[in-house]
């Protein structure tokens, strides 16, 4: 008999169980089948799943199943990021090893993802601290070094004292450590580097056609890799100072040139240094610079602080003309050339800089609307640079011009006028981004391949010696690399000339094991390459990938770089990895409060409806609690919950119901248990659906009856347009629209059934019907994969509908109910939408606005009008 009740706890592991044997996921190598290649960006094995997890894993769920079922061959593949410091922190606080606390991690979020029903291949799982990963790397890293891709240079590092390791800058937060908090020392060290800052022109430029990638994520990358146009400009120095004879300055305000009024040096710039060398003064202001910030941030906002040299360099335009040297504490050493010139007119730190050292300033370019003396005024008395355009005034043969005509002259005369055998200027492009420094002073990580030799130098581990593996005994009741104390794994003969040497006992960067996963999948168990060219040229890239948006620099902007690197060093060919990417939002939650101040967790609350307004009691009692904003869920405000209790409750068909549909996926969906009610309500009420529908529909495979009345034709109508609206929108990627559509299409159903007037139901409402249900099912089984087969098997089908194509939307039947509207913004046309043709205004306006075409040309500006003009257009106004 059939049951009254879904039984989810029962069905959900018995579907899992069925699709493993039958291998219902697994990608293949082969077949003529085009590939779909669907990532999410793998885990850290922290030891437990959070809700974000579910949501991120979700998405790339319906888009596997989805693109499975159009007939594409999809890989979907799920790893672990398993190195980095948790683990090593973990090794000093319990004893228990690196390796242990990683492995039993991820056999507990296996465990988790599997009750999820997730669409992956895990034939295809990897661990980023497997050797077998890990010495693929090597391999790379090798490559890499071959292709002259790799540098060994000296370098300032972030030291981190507590933590014993180096930093990158943005692990700098106010100075500080961002896991210890400790105040963070500059170290010299020689380190190990990816040479990324010869792929900057390129990276950037590719920026241009990822366009299935958010705006908003290309411009970070462009901010990131800062390419500024500008120019070299050499002043001479009045005196010599050494053999040296002129000053080097990167600008890109050369049009400023005449409002000059001083030279600024990095402390760590070769004259500072020398002019250190005989006045002790400026060498203890040089050390406190050295001790300032680091990250440009800090550097921005710290106090100005100069020391004058005494030096004294040659205005370029002007012989007569000279300006003091000072070294200052805002000029980087290692961005341009270390060294500005300084107008304080028209740039805010100059101007910060000559008002406390009274070198004064001199207006130079000025809008039309002002004279120069009124502008003058303006910035003596608000303090405020200058910063935006106008015309050159007080500029000798530049008065009058625009600031880029005034830019272009300056090159030009300064790029013709000799000065030391060498031009007295240089056009220049700059970039911010710099060169990826890997060398980490830790255990639990990749192992840099290398031998250094007394007599040889670096040496590479021959390819036949790799993986170099971790050492398994190392001990962690001491503060730094513990493979540094390792004597018999670091004292090894040198691979070139047998004389003793020692191993590299710095590791990867963990960014490094995270910026070629993808490429891994392609071919997991390859045991020489890194992936075969074959197994890469299949799959790569990927079409679509899912992730957080704080990882909208770093992590992608090395994987670009690392696809290009392994296209040089001849492993594969594509250049992009990522063709689409989609950043999801957040699970968010409200937060609870005892009247002592005391976080609360969800589990503990009772929420109830009193005097017409929601107020929260604690689970047993009348303790009223207060109820706070919705935030991130975070264990520090207890506001989580836990995915297994969630899967326990109510299924991984509500999980997954409820995190793909209460908001678009790229914003913060709110937790609930009324939510989470509210969509297993829904995943019940499909099997009840089901099986009304099960007793009026033909049989599976009957033949279309010749012609189609009243009911039997409104429901066909109805079945095809929730297939085309749910089909876009899982395609669009706008999950919650589709659950919506499908929602709706049960809706229109239920009422089909009630205007259900003869028994037995004639032939053609059968017919419609059967198809109607077939296509619901196959429509939600993305989101909610485990009901959807039991109510596949219910309605009689012998196969899988995971295995089951996707339903096609018969266009004659959409014709003549589906129109499709041209949506303009200010007059511009920036979308086509697809809605029904009795639509009501508020739907179609919610889909107008929803698109990214309109979105972006409304650019944030608020609404002002919307004008729909019926089966026409509509019109958008902002
Ligand atoms: C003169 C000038 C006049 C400048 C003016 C700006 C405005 P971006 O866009 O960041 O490339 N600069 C150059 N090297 C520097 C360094 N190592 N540390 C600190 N500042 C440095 O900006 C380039 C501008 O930043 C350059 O143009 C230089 O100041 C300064 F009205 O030159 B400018
Ligand atoms: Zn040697």
């Amino acid at each position: 008999m059939r049951p009254e009740r879904y039984n989810f706890a029962e069905a959900e592991p018995r579907w899992q169980k069925i699709w493993e044997e039958k291998q219902s996921f697994k990608a293949g190598d082969s077949t003529g089948a085009p590939k779909y290649y669907v990532l999410e960006m793998f885990p850290y094995p922290s030891g437990r799943l959070h809700m974000g997890h579910v949501r991120n894993y979700s998405m790339g769920d319906v888009i596997a199943r989805f693109m499975r079922a159009k007939g594409f061959d999809v890989l979907h593949p799920m790893g672990w990021d398993a190195f980095g410091l948790p683990a090593e922190n973990a090794a000093a606080q319990t004893g228990a090893h690196p390796a242990q606390w990683t492995y039993a991690n991820i056999a507990a979020m296996r465990a988790q993802l599997k009750t999820l029903g997730l669409s992956l291949d895990w034939s295809r799982e990897i661990a980023t601290c497997d050797p077998e990963y890990y010495g693929r790397q090597q391999k790379l890293f090798l490559d890499f070094l071959k292709a002259g891709i790799v540098d060994r240079k000296k370098s300032k590092v972030n030291w981190d004292p507590v933590d014993m390791t180096v930093l990158a800058n943005e692990q700098v937060i106010d100075g500080r450590g961002w896991r210890s908090g400790a105040l963070v020392e500059q170290r010299e060290l020689t380190q190990w580097f990816f040479k990324i800052t010869d792929y900057s022109e390129e990276l950037l430029a590719a920026l241009d056609d990822l366009e299935r990638w958010p705006d908003k994520v290309r411009l970070m990358q462009r901010n990131w890799i800062g390419r500024s146009e500008g120019m070299l400009v050499r002043f001479t120095l009045a005196q010599p100072l050494g053999d040296t004879r002129e000053i080097e300055v990167f600008t890109t305000r050369a049009d400023t040139l005449f409002g000059a009024k001083f030279v600024a040096l990095a402390a760590d710039h070769p004259l500072a240094k020398a002019a250190a060398e005989k006045d002790p003064a400026l060498a203890a202001f040089a050390d406190e610079c050295r001790r300032g910030a680091t990250s440009a941030e800090a550097i921005e906002t710290a106090e100005k602080m100069g020391y004058d040299t005494g030096l004294r360099v040659v205005h370029p335009f002007d012989p007569n003309w000279t300006l003091p040297v000072y070294v200052a504490n805002f000029i980087l050493m290692d961005y341009g050339t270390g060294a500005i010139f300084g107008c304080p007119a028209h740039d805010q730190r100059d101007l910060d800089f000559a008002t406390k050292y009274r070198l004064g300033f001199k207006v130079v370019v000025c809008p039309e609307s002002l004279d120069p003396q009124q502008l003058e005024k303006q910035i003596a008395t608000s303090g405020e640079a200058f910063e935006a355009e106008g015309k050159l005034v007080n500029s000798d043969f530049l008065d009058g011009m625009t600031v880029p005509q005034a830019k272009d002259d300056v090159a030009n005369r300064l790029t013709t006028t000799a000065l030391f055998g060498h031009p007295q200027g240089e056009r220049k492009v700059n970039y911010k981004l710099r060169d990826w420094g890997i060398s980490r002073q830790r255990y639990w990580g990749c192992p840099i391949p290398i031998i250094h030799c007394e007599a040889c130098g670096p040496v590479p581990v021959p390819e036949a010696d790799l993986p170099v593996r971790l050492p398994e005994d190392v001990s962690f009741d001491q503060p730094g690399n513990p493979l540094d104390r390792h004597s018999s794994w670091k004292n090894v003969p040198c691979p070139c000339c047998g004389a003793p040497a020692r191993r590299e006992t710095d590791t990867m960067d963990t960014f490094v094991d995270s910026s070629w996963y993808y490429a891994r999948f392609a071919d997991p168990h390859n045991e020489t390459a890194p992936a075969s060219a074959e197994a890469l040229a299949r799959w790569l890239p990927v079409d679509q990938y899912i992730g957080g948006i704080e990882h909208a620099i770093l992590h992608l902007l090395y994987s670009r770089f690392f696809a290009r690197a392994m296209r040089d060093s001849g492993h594969a060919a594509v250049a992009e990895p990522f063709a689409g990417l989609f950043t999801q939002g957040m699970v968010v939650h409200e937060t609870y409060r005892a009247p002592d101040g005391q976080w609360v967790a969800p589990y503990d609350v009772r929420i109830e409806a009193r005097d017409g307004g929601r107020r929260a009691f604690l689970v047993d009692g009348d303790v009223e609690i207060d109820i706070g904003p919705i935030e991130k869920m975070s264990k520090s405000k207890k506001n989580t919950v836990d995915p297994d209790d969630i899967v326990a409750s109510y299924g991984a068909d509500t999980a997954r119901l409820f995190v793909l549909s209460d908001s678009p996926p790229d914003r913060d969906v709110i937790w609930s248990d009324e939510g989470a009610q509210g969509a297993w309500r829904f995943v019940q009420r499909l099997w009840r659906l089901t099986g009304e529908l099960g007793r009026v529909a033909a049989p599976v495979g009957a033949e279309p009856p010749p012609a189609f009345h009243d009911l039997a034709l409104a429901v066909r109508k109805a079945t095809h347009r929730s297939i085309a609206q749910a089909s876009e929108n899982i395609e669009r990627l706008r999950f919650n629209s589709a659950i919506a559509r499908i929602r709706e299409f049960a809706n229109e159903l239920t009422s089909a059934l009630d205007a259900v007037t003869e028994t037995p139901v004639p032939a053609d409402l059968a017919f419609a019907f059967r198809e109607a249900a077939d296509a619901l099912i196959r429509l939600v089984a993305p989101m909610t994969p485990h009901v959807a087969e039991e109510c596949w098997a219910d309605l009689g089908h012998k196969g899988l509908v995971a295995e089951a194509p996707w339903p096609a939307a018969d266009p004659t039947l959409l014709a003549q109910e589906m129109i499709s509207l041209p949506v303009q913004v200010n007059g511009k046309k920036r979308a086509e939408i697809l809605v029904a043709h009795d639509a009501d205004e508020e739907t179609i306006r919610k889909e107008a606005l929803a698109q990214d075409g309109v979105q972006r040309a409304m650019e944030g500006k608020p609404l002002r009008k919307f004008i729909l003009v019926p089966k026409r257009i509509v019109n958008v106004v902002v």
